[in-house]
């Protein structure tokens, strides 16, 4: 299982790895480890292989098994490995014990993650959570090994704070989430207050896994300048848009992405950022539905709305990028018989659209943001939603017709 991505000259390499257990199949594992490369990527590393191995638990000493670990360490010696990226979190002492061997970067997915919060964060309430979120992970791990061998190597997963508190001892540390709790309470009272004054307005969040297209939507619909790309976590500022449709205007935020093994120290600290979900009063759940494991990816997001108290909420979920789907084959003469493959290209958008339409209660629109096919629909979906709840707070409001 190779995989290669775009190289640029300095850019440092990357070895991921994952286990195989009774929770987690090599399938699942093998979709991890691609959204791992993606992870690696968006971060600025390129993977050059990717290793798994089936064991009943993760070995407590070294995550991995020995001859796995051999293996790893030939392989990162001879290709003179950057870092080597788990796909679970690892304890203090497993990272310890890997750096002996392996004398390269240790990371996980979590120091992953908020490593690429820290390079998108912009606002300062975003760069004080993620600072703080970086500090708690710090935290445990900040040992003698650890900081002797961040001191050597820069880079991913070990910038942001800690490059020189990691000399120093942990109360500095626990200073440093202090005065950051301090800070980011001073900011959530101001927010408060902002989120007061919008006075009474409908309010709508877009909610999804990341890369999915919420800031292509939000600003399709808001015709604002909203930063998207294809890189995971583009957003992880809120970013709140007054938005007019038939009349009836509305609050749209565009929110920060989800995504599977979450850290919780990032769903801890972001809570103000989350709490405009949780505030909303419709949520849109963007799907990318040419994403090959998208199910998943609607269930993470369900999960993880459960998870900060905003599942039950009147939500539109909307099947986007369905340009990239592969369409129904145009019948090449009358007599033409189905064949099996055309059979799995019904498989495609008419059958999606056939199980969510009629399945969920929620209301349901496929959509090309990008192409900006359906968008038509798409207003329309968010005029009835918006209109009902507007409908509650100005009794006098009479209702409309799109
Ligand atoms: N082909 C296609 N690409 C799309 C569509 N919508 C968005 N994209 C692309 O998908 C990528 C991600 O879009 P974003 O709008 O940044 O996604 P997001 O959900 O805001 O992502 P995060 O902020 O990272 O959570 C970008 O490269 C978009 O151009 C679509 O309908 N079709
Ligand atoms: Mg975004």
């Amino acid at each position: 299982m190779t995989k290669t991505f775009s190289t640029a000259a300095a850019q440092e390499t990357a070895v991921l790895v994952a286990l195989i257990h009774k929770d987690q199949s090599s399938l699942q594992a093998k979709e991890y480890l691609e959204e791992l490369a993606f992870l690696a990527e968006t971060s600025g590393a390129k993977t050059l292989q990717t290793f798994t191995q089936k064991l009943e638990k993760p070995d407590i000493r070294t995550f991995i098994g020995k001859g796995k670990l051999e293996e790893i360490t030939a392989f990162v010696k001879h290709h003179k490995v950057d870092m080597v990226i788990f796909d679970d979190d690892l304890s203090p002492s497993q990272v310890r014990n890997l750096e002996n061997t392996l004398k390269c970067k240790i990371l996980d997915r979590s120091l992953l993650i908020l490593n690429i919060f820290s390079l998108r964060a912009k606002t300062a309430q975003a760069k004080a959570q993620v600072e703080l979120a970086q500090y708690q992970y710090l935290l445990p791990r900040l040992t003698k090994m650890w900081t002797h061998l961040s001191k050597q190597k820069g880079g991913i997963g070990m910038k942001g704070p800690g490059e020189t508190e990691l000399e120093t001892d942990r109360r500095i540390v626990r200073d440093k989430i202090a005065l950051l709790r301090k800070k980011l309470d001073k900011i959530e009272k101001q927010s408060i207050t902002q989120r007061k004054n919008r006075g009474k307005m409908v309010r709508v969040a877009l909610v999804g896994y990341t890369n999915v297209g919420k800031s292509t939507i939000m600003r399709l619909l808001s015709k604002s300048n909203v930063f998207a790309e294809n890189k995971l976590f583009a957003t992880v500022d809120s970013t709140v848009r007054k938005v007019v449709i038939n009349e009836i205007p509305f609050l749209l935020t565009d929110t920060v992405g989800f995504i599977r093994k979450l850290p919780h120290q990032l769903v801890e600290c972001f809570k103000s950022t989350l709490d405009e979900i949780r505030e909303a009063d419709i949520l849109v759940h963007v799907v990318d539905v040419s994403h090959e494991y998208f199910q998943d990816q609607l269930e993470i997001v369900n999960e993880t709305l459960s998870e900060i108290k905003a599942g039950n909420k009147p939500t539109v979920l909307v099947f986007n990028k369905i340009d990239l789907m592969p369409q129904k084959p145009e019948p090449q003469n009358e007599d033409e018989i189905e064949t099996e493959e055309s059979e799995e290209h019904l498989l495609t958008l008419e059958k999606l659209k056939e199980t969510y339409m009629s399945k969920q209660d929620d209301t349901t629109v496929f959509i090309s943001a990008e192409k900006k096919q359906n968008i038509d629909e798409l207003r329309e979906a968010f005029f009835y939603k918006v209109q009902e709840k507007h409908f509650t707070i100005f009794p006098n409001y009479l209702k409309k017709a799109y």
